[in-house]
């Protein structure tokens, strides 16, 4: 079979995580890189020994043949990005968060759904093997069926430091990190028909909300408690981790710190160590995140090759990014949000 070619576009802080997941990955290669910013591209061009480089999409895109881009660029970009790319016949992977808003990413999908291109968001905390383990558990029905939920991600990690536009952005924890613990929410427990959302500032030298406590009601009647803070100063620091506890009518998973996941049924626990391997480029406290880079990179490769539609494609993700649309109107509005009403 031959190997997929790929592109990256936006070759900063993040990307460098796509890049060794690439080269960790059968049956793709990256092939070309494009950045607006000559530093960036260079240097990664260096460190991941790629010969095309590009300051302008549409150029490589004219010029190379390629099977699919990865977008790494932040949000502003995605949606002229992702337009361009499905016109062209590409296959498309578009970092979180996918679009600023509804009828970008309504339009996004349409674009690819027209070209008949896949399109993945790469929303990977659902992929991190330690959350994996937990809705794998769930599906067995180790639990029984859940019925509520709490979802949580509570941090003082600087994430500022390497991401300095999230100090500056008017939206800070939902649109970032938010959408990755509801897309959890989801994988867990299906869409939600309702939100209300309270957030707050804690840290005075941002802009936007470092805390959101959000309850989500869902189709199937199960409750989730999502909550994210960059505010939380504790021991142990468990960023990059999520913790969940569900509960379920036959017993109840805890995923807790340092990657203990208990199951209880039958009156007693079980308890699994389901710490993230440490892959050979990863640097700690990251390699829970970077090894989820490497997982969801994958299953786009693989959809590729089968021609079926990923997990987190497009289409699904509209679902994840409308609850961030409703928590922020929620908390806006103080009401609570019917997600029929976006
Ligand atoms: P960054 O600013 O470090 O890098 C973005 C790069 O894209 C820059 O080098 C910029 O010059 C380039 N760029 C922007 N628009 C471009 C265009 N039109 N053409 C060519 N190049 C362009 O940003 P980052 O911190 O690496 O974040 C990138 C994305 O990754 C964000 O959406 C962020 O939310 C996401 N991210 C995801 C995770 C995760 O776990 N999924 C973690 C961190 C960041
Ligand atoms: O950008 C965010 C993400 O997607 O995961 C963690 C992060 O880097 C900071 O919140």
């Amino acid at each position: 079979m031959e190997t997929l070619k790929g592109a990256l576009i936006g070759c900063g802080f993040f990307a460098q995580n796509h890049m060794h997941a690439w080269a960790a990955i059968d049956g793709a290669e990256i092939v070309a890189l494009c950045d607006r910013d000559p530093d960036s591209l260079k240097n990664t061009a260096k460190a991941f020994d790629v010969d095309a480089t590009y300051g302008d999409v549409a150029e490589m895109i004219a010029a190379e043949r390629l099977d699919f881009v990865d977008i790494a660029t932040t949000v502003t970009s995605h949606r002229p990005l992702v337009e361009l790319a499905a016109a062209a016949g590409l296959n498309i992977i578009c970092q979180k968060p996918f679009a600023e808003n509804l009828d970008d990413a309504r339009a996004m999908v349409k674009s690819a759904q027209q070209a008949n291109r896949i399109l993945m968001v790469h929303e990977n905390f659902r992929w991190q093997s330690a959350v994996r383990a937990a809705i794998s558990a769930i599906q067995k029905g180790e639990i029984g069926t859940p019925f509520f939920g709490r979802v949580s991600f509570r941090s003082a990690y600087d994430v500022y430091a390497n991401q300095p536009y999230l100090a500056t952005d008017d939206r800070f924890i939902i649109q970032d990190l938010g959408i990755h613990i509801l897309d959890i929410s989801r994988a867990i427990f299906g869409n939600a028909t309702s939100i209300s959302a309270l957030i707050n500032r804690i840290n005075p030298k941002i802009k936007g909300e470092d805390v959101a406590t959000m309850l989500l009601n869902h189709e199937n009647g199960a409750t989730s408690v999502v909550d994210c803070s960059y505010s939380t100063k504790r021991q142990p620091e468990t960023f990059p981790e999520t913790l969940l506890e569900i509960d379920g009518d036959r017993g109840s998973l805890r995923l807790e710190a340092g990657y203990k996941l208990i199951v209880h049924k039958d009156g007693t626990d079980q308890v699994f160590d389901v710490s993230p391997p440490l892959l050979p480029w990863v640097e700690r406290p990251w390699h829970n995140i970077q090894e989820s880079v490497q997982i969801i990179q994958q299953h786009f490769v693989e959809c590729l090759r089968s021609g079926t539609n990923p997990e987190t494609s497009g289409d699904d993700n509209l679902n994840t990014l409308a609850l961030v649309e409703a928590a922020y109107l929620s908390a806006q509005e103080n009401r609570t949000v019917k997600l029929d009403e976006l």
